[in-house]
């Protein structure tokens, strides 16, 4: 039987254990994650996002220190999809993060994609549930903002902070396009650089250019849908503020985690929190539920029927759409 108690007092060994358990998918992870489950939901959920290189796990660093001095206690997970070449980056943030080590109040975890068995967006959110019940204050993930799966793992936090920097190339435009939407906190990192003002002016053209649903409260395309309930949603919306910030330097901090504080009494005082909440839950839900029909309809299947299926595709005997009907028939 799973002994929840460690875990629940934050002890490390027992946590950093438990950890590895849930990454690599060990089948006591899963009574671990149940026993676990009714702690949850109290720890703030920021997640740090952005292009490679903006700064974020040096920002990450000093709002943990920041966090610290006001006396809460600060986990960090820091997720790199990209690289399978980990090694390297998880290497720098620890040199980033030194000064933050040996301190019993901050613990960092550092998880890369490769042999994650239950995919990374469900493995981060498990990580995040065991740190939440082990009763961190504050959460901080740090993701490249790159991908879906980036995306899905900002989608987990309570309040998304997008962090840029001047003088990024093109390249990165449509990663911006694609973050902006679900930024609650935006940083403009590396203001001692040229360009950090025209960068800002830049963000703050585009943010008035979205269509304000996109970034109002989920509960505005959602729930409320008549035109007056709709007008009073708008009148209450977040509206990202846009922070300038030099991580190396210490610069700027207080501002954000001001910012970061506001968001999440914004949440609380709107019902947005509960509502994403709630949207969250429903996603995850419905991602197990899949995988779960999945799996059990693929073991089902009788050896050797995947295969056949596959070389009378190849001999245009048949189609995919009617595969999947003979194959589900049975
Ligand atoms: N000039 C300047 N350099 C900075 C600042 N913040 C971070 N850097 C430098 O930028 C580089 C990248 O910083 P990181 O904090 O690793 O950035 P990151 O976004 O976490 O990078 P990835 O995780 O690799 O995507 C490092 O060399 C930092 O020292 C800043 O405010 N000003
Ligand atoms: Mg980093």
């Amino acid at each position: 039987m799973f002994d929840p108690a460690p875990i629940l007092s934050g002890e490390r060994r027992a946590l950093a254990r438990l950890l590895t358990r849930v990454e690599n998918s060990a089948p006591e992870a899963e009574a671990a994650l149940a026993a676990l489950f009714p702690h949850t939901g109290r720890a703030h959920i920021i997640g740090v996002t952005g292009a490679p290189g903006t700064g974020k796990s040096s920002l990450v660093n000093e709002l943990a220190k920041a966090f610290r001095q006001s006396g809460n206690t600060v986990a960090i997970v820091a997720v790199d999809p990209t690289s399978p070449f980990t090694g390297g980056a998880i290497l720098g943030d620890r040199i980033r993060m030194r000064d933050l080590s040996g301190d019993p109040g901050v613990f960092i975890r550092s998880m890369a994609s490769r042999g994650m068995l239950g995919g990374l967006a469900r493995t981060t959110a498990d990580v995040v549930k065991v740190l939440d019940a082990a009763g961190f204050a504050i959460i901080l993930i740090e993701t490249v903002g790159a991908g879906q799966a980036e995306v899905e793992i900002a989608r987990m936090a309570q309040t998304t902070l997008v962090v840029e920097a001047p003088g990024l190339g093109d390249e990165v435009q449509g990663i911006k396009a694609g973050i902006l939407e679900i930024a609650d906190v935006l940083v403009v990192n590396k203001a001692d650089r040229p360009g950090a003002e025209a960068a800002l002016r830049a963000l703050r053209a585009s943010l008035d250019l979205a269509p304000r649903a996109a970034r109002s409260s989920l509960a505005a395309h959602h729930h409320l849908s008549s035109p007056d309930k709709r007008a009073v949603d708008e009148s209450q919306a977040w509206t990202p503020p846009i922070l300038l910030t030099v991580a190396t330097e210490g610069k700027g901090i207080p501002d954000v985690i001001e910012a970061l504080r506001r968001h999440r009494a914004f949440l609380h005082d709107t019902g947005d929190g509960r509502q994403r909440e709630r949207e969250r839950l429903r996603q995850e839900l419905e991602l197990r539920l899949r995988e779960t029909l999945l799996a059990n309809l693929l073991a089902r299947l009788q050896t050797g029927a995947m295969d056949g299926m596959v070389e009378r595709l190849l001999a245009r005997e048949i189609d995919p759409a009617n595969a999947v009907k003979q194959l589900l028939i049975g």
